[in-house]
């Protein structure tokens, strides 16, 4: 049998558990995760490599991690969805997935119209199963309701948590991919470079350790990642938007900061799996997620492509 392989758009509403289970398939923690909505904010790619096995030969998913699907109010918003489109765009097969948490909540009318423009068939997953306990009779209903909207090629419930249903996942996912080459070396599991992948721990950790709206007006830039012989080092700065965030984010005596600063350090390290000296600063950049200019260059992506010389060697990823 020939090698399969293609592009995989993992889409849902804010919180549904995109950024779960694209780490859980990958096998490695590529996208941040917290319980607030909005955590993702670019396209995130995670290689899922299947070797080859008794029944035929091996595989290649690169699964695509998106922002969460909303009305855009802002340029960042807008920045969200056009890295969904791009996502969608061109792949070969798309993931939807309905936090079974929240049944109630109809398919966004955006997304089905996203779903209809795209060539690509799609799965619906009903994830977060593992929140159902003795109550998976819900699930059948629920596929029911489903099945009216969309014409889904599989439905299949799973946790990402709980790893449930990964494995037929996985089977039906490798099974509605076409053949194709290896795009990415066995080793490899994502193309995003380890200085971006910095930047989003220390702002998984301003999510986790505060409350309420600061994180969304928050963003991370890394100004300095040195690999010397014993550390790296890296400097980065936080921008908010107001000095009442500021003040939030630096904490009584610089408490908060120094907490976000420790936790993000060890995230880092054991991504690295080597020793990190970080350094953090916070700024005020006031309607920051209205400048397209400074979105713009928040994305590596961009960053690529525009700044030269390049800052950041492509090649050091993880
Ligand atoms: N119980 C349970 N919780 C889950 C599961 N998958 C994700 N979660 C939780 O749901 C919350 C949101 O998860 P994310 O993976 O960040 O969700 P997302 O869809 O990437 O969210 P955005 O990036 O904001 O769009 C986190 O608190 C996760 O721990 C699951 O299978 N079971
Ligand atoms: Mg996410």
């Amino acid at each position: 049998m020939a090698f399969r392989s293609g592009f995989v758009a993992i889409l849902g509403r804010p919180n549904a558990g995109k950024s779960t289970l694209l780490n859980a398939l990958a096998g490695e923690k590529l996208a941040i995760v917290s319980p607030k909505p909005q955590t993702t904010r670019n396209r995130i790619l995670g290689i899922l490599h299947i070797s080859r096995n008794a029944s035929g030969a091996g595989a290649q998913a690169i699964l695509i991690d998106t922002p969460g699907i909303q009305r855009p109010d802002s340029s960042l918003g807008r920045h969200m969805m056009a890295e969904v489109r791009e996502a969608v765009s061109g792949c070969d097969l798309v993931l939807v997935l309905v936090d079974v948490a929240r049944k109630s909540e109809p398919l966004d009318r955006s997304l089905l119209n996203l779903l209809e423009s795209s060539k690509a068939s799609a799965f619906l997953l009903l994830t977060k199963i593992d929140l159902l306990g003795k109550q998976r009779h819900e699930l059948l209903p629920l596929i029911e309701q489903y099945q009216r909207l969309y014409d889904f090629r599989e439905i299949i419930p799973i946790s990402a948590r709980t790893r449930d249903g990964l494995d037929l996942l996985i089977q039906e996912l490798i099974a509605n991919l076409p053949p194709g080459p290896r795009y990415f070396p066995q080793d490899q599991l994502t193309d995003q470079p380890l200085r971006f992948m910095a930047g989003e721990l220390i702002r998984e950790q301003v999510l986790l350790q505060i409350r309420e709206e600061v994180p969304h007006a928050a963003t991370v830039v890394v100004e300095q990642f040195e690999e010397g012989a014993n550390l790296t080092r890296i400097a980065a700065t936080l921008y908010c938007e107001r000095e009442g965030q500021k003040r939030i984010l630096v904490g009584r005596e610089g408490q908060m900061l120094k907490s976000i600063g420790t936790s993000a350090r060890r995230e880092i390290e054991r991504m690295l799996g080597r020793k990190v000296f970080l350094e953090l600063f916070v700024k005020v950049r006031s309607g920051w997620r209205d400048s397209r200019a400074f979105i713009e260059e928040l994305d590596w992506r961009r960053q690529l492509e525009y700044l030269l010389p390049y800052p950041v060697d492509p090649t050091n990823v993880l």
